[in-house]
């Protein structure tokens, strides 16, 4: 068995064509969960059911000892503890989160790391307090380019040894929509999903979301750490330096209609009319049409699009499929967002596997 991570400078692997999945990537998906996408219906994820990703190990962080320093190109470093935190002002967001390498096993050739299907995908009520204020309560120095957000958890990556650390640009950091939050849910977070503290910046993928916050640093000068400089890029070629991965890119799911097959997850409907129903969301802009096609991307229809729960969440969509004959099918959906971007049919492949919003396919049996 071939370790992921054996030497420093180690590149992202591509598996094989010929190979299935690894059993390292099987240690992963066991311990990074997905969303049964059953769990589509409802509009806010129930904790245990909202995906999960951890690089390394859960920390055990106390609540009582645990501090926040905010530090570096300011001109008053600032020390929270969790009370301090929570008397400031409390401010709640519902925000949809996918994870970057959502849909990577789906990718041919395959990059090898956290082998995600479909079900990367979560929306939590996240509550806590903005982080804005602090920044200016701290006064950012004028030369100040980055806010680094480190954390508790440590482990290796490819080689390099690092407690997970990912910065964003000042602008960024300072959008009003971004939280440091301790609730999930309207329960307190939970030691996977980041207790006590972790950073919420709606509309991001997952890797920005720090959880498990230890400090917020300044820098006068771009952060060159791991998951910012090496992990994260778009790059087709190895050498390439790659575009940052950042906001979440228009997704639709199909929540599995009838019921599945054990093994396949291969589903079984009655032949009639057969209502589909899903969720689509995207980082860039609001969702304005959703397609549905029950013929293997072939014709589409237009859904019937609901609410969102809110700015930062997704919205769902409903489509009646006159599934007559009986008959073999290959059901997928397709979201198009504001500023006109719908998603591909065909794979955006690049070699980590990011940002992937490729159509996913739903192969149904109408008997
Ligand atoms: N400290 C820390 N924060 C982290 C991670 C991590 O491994 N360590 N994983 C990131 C990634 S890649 C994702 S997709 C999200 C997942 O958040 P969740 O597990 O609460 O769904 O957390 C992000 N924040
Ligand atoms: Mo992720």
């Amino acid at each position: 068995m071939t370790a992921i991570s054996p030497r420093p400078g180690e590149l992202a692997r591509i598996a094989d064509p010929a190979t299935g999945i690894s059993l390292d990537e099987l240690a992963l998906a066991a311990r990074n969960h997905g969303m049964p996408l059953e769990a589509l219906r409802y509009d806010i994820t129930p904790i245990g059911l909202h995906y999960l990703l951890v690089h390394y190990d859960i920390p055990h962080v106390d609540p009582e000892t645990w501090r926040l320093p905010i530090t570096g190109a300011v001109e008053r470093a600032l020390e929270l503890d969790l009370d301090e935190l929570r008397s400031r002002p409390r401010v709640s967001h519902t925000v949809t989160m996918e994870c970057a390498g959502n849909g990577r096993a789906r990718l041919r050739p395959r990059p090898v790391s956290q082998p995600w299907l479909d079900e990367a995908v979560g929306t939590a009520r996240w509550t806590g307090t903005p982080l804005a204020p602090l920044l200016r309560e701290a006064g950012l120095s004028p030369d100040a380019v980055n806010v680094v957000f480190t954390a508790h958890d440590h482990g290796t990556e490819r080689g390099i040894e690092q407690d997970y650390a990912r910065a964003l640009s000042v602008t960024d950091a300072l959008a009003d929509e971004v939280l440091l939050v301790y609730e999930m849910n309207g329960a307190p977070l939970p030691p996977q999903h980041g207790a006590p503290v972790r950073l919420i910046v709606p509309g991001w993928y997952g890797m920005a979301q720090v959880k498990w916050l230890r400090e917020i640093t300044v820098l006068p000068e771009r952060f060159t750490g791991f998951q910012n400089e090496t992990a994260y890029r778009l790059k087709s070629e190895p050498d390439e330096r790659g575009e940052p991965v950042t906001r979440i890119r228009p997704k639709a799911l199909v929540a599995p209609p009838g019921f599945p097959d054990f093994q396949t997850r291969r589903r079984v409907v009655d032949a009639g009319v057969v209502p589909l129903f899903g969720r689509a969301w995207s980082g860039t802009g609001t969702v304005t049409m959703v397609e549905v096609s029950t013929d293997g991307a072939q014709t589409w229809h237009e859904a019937e699009l609901g609410t969102p729960a809110g700015p930062y969440a997704w919205l769902s969509w409903r489509h009646s499929w006159q599934a007559d004959e009986p008959g073999d099918y290959q059901i997928s959906a397709r979201a198009t967002d504001e500023r006109g971007e719908t998603q591909p049919v065909d794979q955006p492949w690049n070699r980590q596997g990011m940002a992937n919003n490729m159509a996913q396919q739903v192969l149904v049996t109408v008997r």
